[in-house]
């Protein structure tokens, strides 16, 4: 019989350059240069080029590339220069780079060590330049311009295969600029860097490159720096001029818009870019990073994980262990497709060519569609006998448009019915890739039900797994009250935990409920799962003097002590005046602002006095938390020890210029 007519595409649709990219699913940034000497997120563009020099004398560049590979990475974007216009490579149009440093007399070129090393463990190469530049004299003026695009063509010319191509967003603002040390701010971003000529340089060259940021881009920010896009994720969004659609989320795209400009999550596997070594028990955990996995590959995005290498040129090795186990996590939970055992039966199929098999023959470019007109429909698998399952990963034919908007996943019950099984966020879209997670169903049958789409089904590819539960280290909280609160990620877990520095143990102190903890000292904890016999790693919270008899001048509200995160309290341009209460010898203060997802205030630029008399207070301290907008991670600020009772605490810059600031958590440190 003859094949059947395949269904229109609804469009926009993907180019072939972003059906491959689509399938690259995760790949690697790499943030290494002067901040990794300087211990600084966005260094300001002054500092002198002998501060380059790793410890051991090398950058091993290849172990970079190495780890990457063992951690699932099918590429590598590399930040050829950051926001301090420090260049990993000899560019030949400045003196600040690599070439006027110790390390390898001069002769070293970061980039040209990585992508050795891309094609030796077969990974892709991908650049990043920052647009903003606060070494360079002439930024903001034309003159940097024509310095930009010169090095955008250098390093395409250098590296043509480059498969993505990064313009960041953060832009203008204070910097060295030559020794002007002053504020440029950039207007109109589209108008000063030329974006259009930047893209048309790039693709002259490399016509396979895809373009993120900037003002021509193929690829949309998903804005947010935490690893997740919303459950529904549409690989759309508004063209210029559409007007109805200029509020939708990057998180979500837009299902009716007319450009196809896919998500990218881009998350750092630390708090921040860079490397600090302060961070180093701040390495997100497995349990972190599989979240980050189903919420960006498993939500229709692609999922650019970044790494920081330490001083010694090397992936420290927390990390790089970290990273590896994270990847062979999601191996064992998604290898084992339950479905190559079960048949599929379709309520409705288009006609030959389009059956229902085809979302279970492992093969990409074949399709279950129904008839025109035919929008909704319902896919049911059986199996021989009952089979565990708390996965499902469903795909569709992306090539001719994104269409499912809604859909239900069912189980049959033994009373014979089909009951939704236990998915706690949106089932809307689906895109190039939706991954489920879901209690673990015992069913001899499994059923999608496709409710809503854009036009007639077009589904590409089923799995369905059963894997491991993952053991979550318990958080451990300290309220204003000194009550340590320890919890797990599932109710089932029991928890044990030391008070004395040493390693909790199963069996030994378990924990029943919140306790005192009135001093300084470090709390640790592991969660234990009795039925698999399986034990988290161990979490670890340090904490400084207690701060029950602490009060803030003028409020009696504590939500900055209370050990939560997610609360917080707001202040205006006087800031904050904490009494202690008595005399302490303090050292510095940590700031971490309000953790919840939609707020706003982050302290951009701060100020910290100290003193014993309230109408006399001395500052101690003064800076930026760089990047705090978009990593609203926890600061620390030091200062020289100082004995004080009054500590007082102001923002003399908030993000977007908001009147209040909040802080989630303030703590001084005394050790
Ligand atoms: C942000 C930058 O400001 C960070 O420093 C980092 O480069 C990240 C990838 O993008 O917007």
């Amino acid at each position: 019989m003859a094949q059947s007519d395949a269904p229109k595409p609804i469009y926009p649709i993907p180019t072939q350059q972003h059906l491959n990219w689509q399938q690259l699913e995760q790949y690697a940034m790499i943030c290494f240069g002067m901040s990794t000497f300087n211990d600084l997120e966005w260094g300001y563009g002054d500092t002198p080029l002998d501060r380059f020099d790793p410890v051991g004398g090398d950058i091993h560049a290849e172990q970079w590339v190495e780890v990457c590979k063992k951690a699932g990475m099918k590429g590598v974007l590399i930040v050829a220069k950051h926001h301090d216009g420090f260049c990993l490579w000899p560019s030949k149009y400045t003196d600040y780079s690599v070439k006027n440093t110790k390390w390898r007399d001069g002769k070293g070129d970061i980039l040209a060590d990585i992508h050795a090393a891309c094609k030796k463990y077969g990974l892709k190469f991908a650049l990043y330049l920052s647009p903003w530049d606060r070494h360079h004299s002439e930024y903001g003026r034309p003159d940097y311009v024509t310095y930009f695009h010169s090095q955008i063509r250098e390093l395409m010319e250098l590296y043509p295969e480059t498969f993505e191509y990064w313009f960041d967003g953060a832009n203008g603002g204070d910097g060295y600029y030559g020794g002007a040390n002053e504020q440029r701010i950039i207007e109109n971003l589209e108008q000063y860097y030329n974006y259009p000529q930047a893209v048309k340089t790039i693709k002259g060259i490399a016509p396979e490159a895809l373009i993120f940021g900037g003002t021509c881009d193929d690829i949309r920010w998903i804005g947010n720096e935490e690893g997740w896009a919303d459950a529904t994720n549409w690989a759309m969004m508004p063209g210029l001029d559409d007007k109805k659609g200029q509020n939708v989320q990057l998180t979500s795209g837009y299902e009716f818009g007319s450009a196809w400009l896919p998500g990218e999550v881009d998350v750092s596997i630390r708090p921040g870019w860079y490397y600090h070594a302060t961070e180093d028990n701040k390495v997100k955990t497995i349990a972190q990073l599989v979240d980050i996995y189903y919420n960006s590959v498993g939500r229709n995005a692609n999922l650019l994980l970044s790494f920081c290498p330490d001083r010694t040129g090397r992936i420290n090795a927390i990390d790089s262990v970290r990273a590896i186990e994270w990847w062979q996590t999601i191996q064992n939970e998604l290898s084992n497709n339950l479905l190559t055992k079960a048949t599929v039966v379709a309520s409705n199929e288009r006609g030959v060519g389009f059956g229902a098999s085809r979302v279970i023959d492992n093969d990409h470019d074949t399709y279950w569609a129904t008839k025109d007109g035919a929008s909704t429909g319902t896919l049911t698998f059986s199996f021989q006998s009952s089979q565990k399952i708390n996965r499902l990963m469903l795909q569709e034919y992306i090539k001719l448009g994104q269409r499912v908007a809604e859909f239900e996943v069912q189980a049959l019950s033994a009373d014979g019915l089909f009951v939704p099984v236990g998915i706690n966020e949106n089932t809307t879209t689906i895109g190039y890739k939706r991954i489920l997670r879901f209690n673990t169903v015992d069913t001899k049958q499994l059923r999608i039900v496709f409710k809503r789409a854009k036009g007639p089904l077009c589904i590409s590819n089923v799995e369905a797994f059963l894997a491991p539960n993952v053991m979550v280290e318990p958080t451990i909280q300290r309220n204003e009250n000194n009550l340590v609160t320890l919890t797990a990620n599932d109710r089932e877990c029991e928890i044990y935990y030391t008070i004395d520095g040493s390693t909790p143990r199963v069996g030994k102190n378990k924990y029943t409920q919140s306790f005192t903890f009135a001093k300084k000292g470090i709390v640790k904890a592991i969660s234990y799962d009795k039925n698999f016999k399986k034990q988290s790693i161990v979490s670890e919270q340090e904490f400084d003097i207690p701060m029950n008899k602490f009060a803030v001048i003028g409020t009696e509200s504590k939500k900055l002590f209370d050990g939560n995160p997610s609360s917080a309290d707001y202040f205006g341009e006087e800031g904050v005046t904490i009494d202690m209460g008595a005399q302490h010898t303090i050292k510095g203060i940590t700031y971490l602002p309000e953790q919840n997802r939609w707020t706003s205030g982050y302290i951009h630029s701060y100020e910290v006095y100290v003193g014993d008399q309230l109408d006399h207070l001395t500052k101690v301290a003064e800076g930026e938390f760089s990047n705090i907008k978009n990593s609203p991670n926890l600061r620390t600020v030091t200062f020289d020890p100082i004995k004080a009772r009054y500590i007082q605490f102001r923002a003399t810059r908030i993000v977007d210029n908001q009147k209040k600031s909040n802080i989630g958590e303030f703590t001084v440190i005394t050790k």
